[in-house]
Formats: C-alpha cells, sequence, structure tokens
C-alpha cells in the first residue's frame, strides 16, 4: 500500500485494557474475558484504522497490539522466558496469560523481569534474560491467533513483532551466563524459531509481516553498531530464505539507520524497509533497493504536532529518487507513544487543538500522503495548505513567544549555573541539618489510594469545593508525616496527594502548557500517563509547592523535603515544542523552578529534592549528539538549582540509570544527594558507584518498588552491606527504588519498617567495628 503506519496505541481510546488486566489481577474476571476485551479493541482498532482510510485487505493496518508489553510478546513466542518460570508454563512448555504476567509483574514466588526505558521515549519494556540455558522454542501462537481472527473478519493485517536481532540486543545475560556472555552470541539458535514463528503468520493468512529492528538505529547499547549490523545481515539471509512466509517489512525507527545497518538491510533479501526521517535523514540510495518498498517515516510518531505536511510530502518525493521499487508514506515509529484523537479533548483551546495531531488525526495525515504519492500533489493541495496555515497560526499566537522570558534567558551568566564547593555546602548543611549516619527517607511520593484518586475526581468533577479537596489533602498529609514518624525515618516528605503526576501537576501551575483529558499514552503494562502539551515560552504566575511543604514541615520537628520535577524531566515526559532548541525549552522551564526553591527556602525549607528520572532517557541515541545533550541537560538541572544557599540541600532522583552511562553527568549536576534505582539490578549499580569515585551523598535504592514484593530485613541489609563496604559510609543514603504512587499501604508500610530496622542493624555494626 502507499501508506501505512508502524503501530497504533493499543491501551483504548478510554484506557479499556488498563481496566480489563487490572481487574483479571484482582481475580475479577477470568482470562477469557480479558481475552474477550482485548479482541474487542482489536476489533476496535481495525474497524477505525479503516475508517480512517488504511485498507482491510492490503496489510496496511498493522496488529501491534500487547497485553503488556511488545518485547515480551516476542520473548514468550521463541521461548525466552528465564527457567524460574518453567513451573507457570503450560503443556508442551507453552506461555500462556500465567506466565506472561508473572514474568511482567512478579509474584510472591517468581522474580519479574526487568524493566527499562525503551529507546529514547517513556515506554518501559521488560528486559529479557538469555544465557546459554535459554531453549528457544515456539511457545505462544498468540501472533498467528491474532492474524486469524482479523482475517476471519475481512481484514489482512500485519503482525508486528520484535526483530531477532533487536530482541537478543536488548536482553540481559542471565544470572547462569559466564562472564563474556552476550546474548547476541544466541542469534544461530534463535533465527529457526523465528522461521518458524514466519511460517505459522504465513499458515494463518499474513501476506506481510513487520520486523521491528530498532537497534539497528541505536549506538547506545552494549552491542556494537558493526556487531548489530553483522547480526542483521546474518539474520535477514536466514529469514529472507525460509520457505512459505510472508512478505517481511524490516522498521527501523527512533533514528537514522547506523552507517554499519543501512546497506546491509538495503542488500537483505526482505521486500520492504521502513526507515525514520523525522529523527534521521534519507539513506543513500542503493542498489539493493530495487526490489523494494521503501516507507518514509514522515508522520511524527512521537510528538502531538501536527506539522509541516507539504515539507513531509516533499521529503517523500525526494525519497523516491533513491532506486527504491515504491516508495510508501508512513510514521517514523509506531503511534503508541500519542493518544488516540484530537477530537476526545473538548477542552482544549480550539486554536491549539488545530495545531495537534494525534494517532488518528496521523493516521488521516499518512492516508493523504499515500494519495499525494498515488495521485499527484494537486490532489492533496488543499490538505498541505490547511496544514501549513496552522503552521503559520501556531508562530504568530499569543503567548507562543514572551519578551520577559527571553530577556531573562538570555540575561544569564556562568554564575548563574554555579554552586559553592560541595566541601564548603556539606559543612554547611552539616551543620544545619543534623542528620545520623545512613540517613533513611523515602523518594517523595506516598500510595496514591483510591480515596486521594476520588477526592481529586469529585473537585474535578464540581462535586466538591476546592476548600473541601484542600482539607482532604491536609488530612492525608498530616496521616502520611504521622506514618513516617512512626517508622522512624529522618527525611520525610509530605506524599504528594495533591499530585496527579509529578510533570502533569508542575504543567497545570505553569504558563505554556496545556493538559489533556484523554490524551493517555502507555508508560508500561497497564499504567499510563497524560503528557502534557508544551507549546508556548514557560514562566511561573505564582508559587505552586510551597504552600503544601510548609504545611508539612509545621507537623514535624523532622526535616521534610520539598520537591519538585526538574527541568530535563518536565520536557523527557511532555509534549515539547518542536520550533526551537529543546536546551532554549530547558532554561525556560529551569528558571520557574529556581524561583520556586528560592521560594521553599524562604519558606524555611531546608532540602529540597529536584527529580531527574529521566535524565537518562533523553540521552541521544547516537554518540555524536551525546556530548551536546549531557551539555545543556546537566545546565539545566544546574541553572534550577545553583540559586539555593549552602545550607540547602539538594536532592535529585534518577531512575533506570545506568549509573555506569550517565556518571559524569550526575557528577556534574552536583546535587549534594542522589538517589537511584539499584534493587532490581541486584547491587551492580554500587559497583558501578564505587568504582566511579563519585564522592557526594547517594541512595542506591534498597527495594524494588515496581513490584508488590516486601523485601525482608535480611535482604536490605545485604544490600546496605553491600553498599557501605564499596561507599564510604557517610556518602550514603537508604531509600526506596523509586516513588511510592503505585503502591498499597501494606507493602509500604511493611517495607519501609523493615528498610528502618535493617538500617539500625547495619549503624549497630558500624558502630562496633568502627
Ligand atoms: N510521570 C510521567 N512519566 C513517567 C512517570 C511519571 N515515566 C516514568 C515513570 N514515572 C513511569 N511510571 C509510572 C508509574 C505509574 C503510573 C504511570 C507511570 C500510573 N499511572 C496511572 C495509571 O495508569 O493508572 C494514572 C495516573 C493518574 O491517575 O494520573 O500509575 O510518574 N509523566
Ligand atoms: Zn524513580
Amino acid at each position: 500500500p502507499a501508506g501505512t503506519i508502524l503501530g497504533y496505541p493499543r491501551i483504548g481510546r478510554r484506557r479499556e485494557l488498563k481496566r480489563a488486566i487490572e481487574q483479571h489481577w484482582a481475580g475479577a474476571i477470568d482470562e477469557a474475558a480479558l481475552e474477550a476485551v482485548g479482541a474487542d479493541l482489536r476489533r476496535a482498532t481495525r474497524t477505525r484504522l479503516a475508517e480512517l482510510g488504511l485498507g482491510r485487505g492490503d496489510s496496511a493496518i498493522p496488529e501491534s497490539f500487547s497485553f503488556y508489553d511488545q518485547v515480551l510478546d516476542a520473548a514468550a513466542a521463541v521461548g525466552a522466558l528465564p527457567e524460574r518460570f518453567d513451573d507457570l508454563r503450560g503443556a508442551d512448555g507453552a506461555i500462556g496469560l500465567v506466565a506472561y504476567f508473572a514474568a511482567a509483574r512478579g509474584d510472591g514466588r517468581h522474580a519479574p523481569l526487568e524493566m527499562t526505558k525503551w529507546f529514547d521515549t517513556n515506554y518501559h519494556y521488560l528486559v529479557p534474560e538469555i544465557g546459554p540455558e535459554t531453549v528457544f522454542a515456539a511457545s505462544s501462537d498468540r501472533f498467528a491467533r491474532q492474524v486469524a481472527e482479523a482475517r476471519a473478519e475481512g481484514f489482512t493485517t500485519r503482525p508486528v513483532v520484535v526483530g531477532p536481532v533487536t530482541l537478543l540486543a536488548l536482553a540481559k545475560a542471565s544470572d547462569a551466563a559466564p562472564d563474556g556472555f552476550a546474548p547476541l552470541d544466541r542469534l544461530g539458535d534463535l533465527l529457526p524459531v523465528y522461521a518458524r514463528l514466519l511460517a505459522d503468520l504465513r499458515a494463518a493468512g499474513a501476506d506481510w509481516v513487520q520486523l521491528d529492528e530498532p537497534a539497528l538505529v541505536s549506538e547506545s547499547l552494549a552491542a556494537t553498531p558493526e556487531a548489530l549490523a553483522a547480526a542483521a545481515a546474518r539474520a535477514y539471509d536466514v529469514l529472507g530464505a525460509t520457505a512459505d512466509r510472508p512478505r517481511i517489512l524490516v522498521a527501523a525507527p527512533y533514528a537514522q539507520l547506523t552507517d554499519a545497518a543501512w546497506p546491509v538491510l538495503a542488500e537483505a533479501p526482505v521486500e520492504a524497509l521502513a526507515v525514520d526521517l523525522v529523527r534521521g535523514a534519507a539513506p543513500a540510495a542503493h542498489p539493493g533497493l530495487a526490489g523494494k518498498t521503501l516507507v518514509g517515516g514522515v508522520v511524527d510518531g512521537r510528538n502531538v504536532w501536527r506539522g509541516d505536511l507539504a515539507g513531509a510530502f516533499e521529503a517523500l518525493e525526494q525519497l523516491r529518487r533513491h532506486g527504491a521499487a515504491a516508495v510508501s508514506a508512513g510514521t517514523s515509529t509506531s503511534l503508541q507513544h500519542v493518544p488516540h484523537d484530537v477530537a476526545d479533548e473538548t477542552a482544549l483551546d480550539a486554536r491549539l487543538a488545530s495545531w495537534l495531531a494525534f494517532a488518528d488525526q496521523k493516521v488521516g495525515q499518512v492516508v493523504t500522503l499515500a494519495g499525494g504519492l498515488a495521485e499527484g500533489r494537486e490532489a492533496i493541495a488543499d490538505e498541505l495548505d490547511a496544514a501549513s496555515l496552522a503552521l503559520a497560526d501556531r508562530r504568530e499566537a499569543p503567548g507562543v513567544r514572551d519578551g520577559s522570558v527571553r530577556e531573562r534567558a538570555a540575561a544569564l551568566t556562568r554564575d548563574d549555573f554555579r554552586r559553592a564547593e560541595y566541601e564548603v555546602r556539606v559543612a554547611a548543611q552539616d551543620a544545619a541539618l543534623d542528620l545520623p549516619v545512613l540517613p533513611t527517607t523515602t523518594i517523595g511520593s506516598f500510595p496514591q489510594t483510591g480515596d486521594i484518586r476520588r477526592a481529586r475526581g469529585r473537585l474535578v468533577r464540581g462535586e466538591s469545593t476546592v476548600e473541601e479537596y484542600e482539607g482532604f489533602l491536609r488530612r492525608e498529609i498530616a496521616r502520611v508525616v504521622a506514618l513516617q514518624e512512626d517508622l522512624g525515618l529522618d527525611v520525610l516528605v509530605h506524599g504528594e496527594p495533591e499530585r496527579n503526576d509529578m510533570v502533569q501537576y508542575f504543567a497545570e501551575n505553569l504558563d505554556g502548557f496545556a493538559v489533556t483529558q484523554h490524551g493517555w499514552v502507555q508508560s508500561y503494562g497497564s499504567r499510563a500517563t497524560r503528557p502534557s502539551i508544551l507549546w508556548g515560552d514557560v514562566s511561573r504566575p505564582a508559587p505552586i509547592t510551597v504552600e503544601w511543604a510548609t504545611y508539612a514541615q509545621s507537623l514535624t520537628a523532622q526535616r521534610m523535603k520539598g520537591m519538585l520535577t526538574g527541568p530535563v524531566t518536565i520536557l523527557a515526559w511532555s509534549f515539547v515544542r518542536d520550533d526551537q532548541p529543546l536546551a532554549d525549552t530547558a532554561r525556560q522551564v529551569a528558571l520557574a523552578l529556581r524561583d520556586e526553591i528560592a521560594d521553599l527556602e524562604r519558606a524555611g525549607i531546608a532540602i529540597v529534592q529536584v527529580d531527574e528520572p529521566a535524565l537518562r532517557e533523553l540521552l541521544p541515541l547516537k554518540a555524536d549528539a551525546q556530548a551536546d545533550y549531557l551539555d545543556w541537560s546537566v545546565g539545566a538541572f544546574r541553572l534550577a538549582t545553583a540559586g539555593a544557599a549552602d545550607a540547602t540541600q539538594v536532592h535529585t532522583h534518577l531512575c533506570y540509570s545506568e549509573f555506569a552511562v550517565v556518571i559524569d553527568a550526575i557528577a556534574a549536576l552536583d546535587a549534594d544527594v542522589t538517589s537511584i534505582e539499584a534493587a532490581r539490578s541486584r547491587g551492580e549499580v554500587i559497583a558501578d558507584i564505587a568504582e566511579s569515585g563519585f564522592s557526594h551523598g547517594v541512595g542506591p535504592g534498597v527495594w524494588d518498588i515496581h513490584s508488590p514484593r516486601v523485601p525482608s530485613v535480611e535482604e536490605i541489609s545485604g544490600l546496605l552491606e553491600r553498599a557501605v563496604e564499596g561507599i564510604p559510609a557517610r556518602q550514603v543514603w537508604v531509600n526506596p527504588d523509586c516513588g511510592l504512587k503505585t503502591r498499597g499501604y501494606d507493602e509500604t508500610v511493611a517495607a519501609l519498617r523493615n528498610l528502618v530496622e535493617a538500617t539500625d542493624g547495619v549503624r549497630q555494626r558500624l558502630r562496633v567495628t568502627a
């Protein structure tokens, strides 16, 4: 077909999948009922995409459904789950939903797979564990069943499967693997199982299959681009030669294919390639393209702007000169990263709405571009002009440029980015704060209970007054403060009941942002966020967090942390304007936060945490872009925090940090204390910190909050013992891996009790040996 998309949101327009999955986990609906919801969602998606103009019978409609994660789906299809889940497999080793969800979330007896960010997005995938012992074998017929299900309704869909190179490149070596083992070493054993999968898809009625190989654009993976390209050459030689297979589209989203990968794919015995022309330039012409279709990913799958449609069409016409047999219009990535439909946003300013395209509008753009490729530019001139007019309107609209914001950013000097030497600050903070060795704290949020969500819902629906809502929040804060005092934590938090989301809350209180009502985007599994839309120059009309922080501090003699979200994370988890460099936008956000910190200090808050969990996430996939990114992102954090007094202790928190990769950047942030996720990677992070010589305070997480499992005192003590063996005890803080928003109170209280008890024990042993 002349146009296609690489994938579509799968959570449902009203998050139907989330509800069904969580009901299933709670035991309220059985597998059959859950499967029925999945089938309904797939049917609704197919129908919708056909209505929007993608062909029913020509494989233009992708089948990208997943009950949890596309990497786990591929791992399950080829049997690549760790041995610890063997007892949950069915007859013949089949991986059904029981093993699947256990691998995703863990249960009392099975630790889950690790979860980490998918390329430079806010989506998380599950990390396969692969070793010499992994037995690859067809273990799930889910992909084939979905093809057959669509066929039965007259649709020929194109199943979307993570490709073999990417599956292995994103996997980690299993615990059983010897030193030096890399999952990619197992490619030769994996390929026959992929070949079998392809044959099964063909037998089920698939004419095409899409194999996603984003690993081939990245320079940030463990394997080198050359090794990945060599693996791709081998993989597609084998898969291309498979008898009775569907035609193969290899998709390379998220950036430009590496120089090593491009010629390999251009020559590979496959029928089509999809390239990302939003984050990358068109690849060079190649004789190998003569028999292939090239899908030009010109519609941005990751942002919500309607954008320059005429420019996109121009790019496709250029691509026609690269020697491919045919050129199709496409999205740069799956649309899983954008919400469903702008039309659902009835409360959004109409002018702003006219600048936007969510998934359904982007499908419409692809269909328009495809029409232009088939019938010529004239046929779509009206649509191209309308998009250009919207773009021009956006440039002129009030608020997009704010003179006072721009003047302030232009007047910054180097001193605005620098605090006093760390030693000077430590002395001032030790004197001011009087904390014990191994201070205990939490990351910031406490469980978002049904009570909290209901209270917010009543306010949003106008069923309660602001006074009633704020009274509720005060009682909630008082409860959380009393709980922390009872548990014996050293540095307290107010628990953030007033925040729906750590980014959206700030977006709602800053100028230059808009928020959506239904703009949910899957973050992982059943969880989603509603990214805000950063459309104009950013400023802070009034203090945001000061009232809650000071109220919480008034309730206790312990130290209360002020809690802010950092500038990089606010950008990373929003849809950001694309009409100026990210670095400029980051400075505007940083200046707003800097003012907030000054207000917190004036109100008597002595510790301020500025979270940057997304610092690693935005790291460019291309090596030559990373230094510039780290420079501006670290600069934005420093700009936000460098106004703080010496005695004010600045904390930060990072998740998914792959500490070794960003240690220099973390050091450059110059925060006094950094808490990081470490529990799921079993202390690897501690070794990285110890090796790095990092000299500031650091809290490697000792409780994996992503799973409901409560760590025992012994387990936490073990992690702490390892920490103080590798890192001077005076630097070490004790905290969970991340915020507790998604946990329940039972687990939270039990785990924090264990955390405090373990800390007491280790403190005593330190005293004895000192
Ligand atoms: N906010 C945003 N992005 C994020 C996080 C965040 N990305 C990384 C990380 N945190 C992802 N973690 C989560 C954890 C929980 C939820 C979403 C992402 C979550 N969402 C609720 C849900 O899906 O039910 C909805 C939240 C709400 O009601 O507002 O629980 O913290 N932006
Ligand atoms: Zn975190």
